[in-house]
């Protein structure tokens, strides 16, 4: 189960989002989430980074809010059962940007 403990704090928000807005993720600012554009070669590509998020997000049961256009997928990261980002949140984004290296 999933508890309010998960929520980051502001201490965590200090060093773990860090990184991952260096790599382009920016806080929304009417919402307690992350978002990122990735921009791929072609469909095919954009689709097949989709398909291991995918994976990912049934293996850890957390799920990210996404858009596809393309070649382009807009992704927007939070943890609704604490309304607002968790670690598991930071374990997402880290992935996303790991595979697209
Ligand atoms: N994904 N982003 C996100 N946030 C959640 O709260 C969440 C999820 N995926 C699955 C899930 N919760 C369910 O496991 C729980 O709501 C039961």
């Amino acid at each position: 189960i999933r508890k309010m403990a998960d929520k980051l704090s502001q201490e965590d928000r200090d060093t773990q989002l860090a990184p991952l807005l260096s790599a382009g993720w920016k806080v929304q600012s009417n919402r307690d989430a992350i978002e990122k554009e990735f921009q791929f070669k072609n469909f095919n590509e954009a689709f097949s980074f989709m398909t291991r998020v995918a994976l990912l997000a049934e293996k850890i049961d957390h799920h990210p809010e996404w858009f596809n256009v393309y070649n382009k997928v807009q992704v927007t990261l939070s943890s609704h059962d604490v309304n607002g980002l968790s670690k598991r949140d930071v374990k997402m984004a880290t992935f996303m940007d790991k595979i697209i290296q």
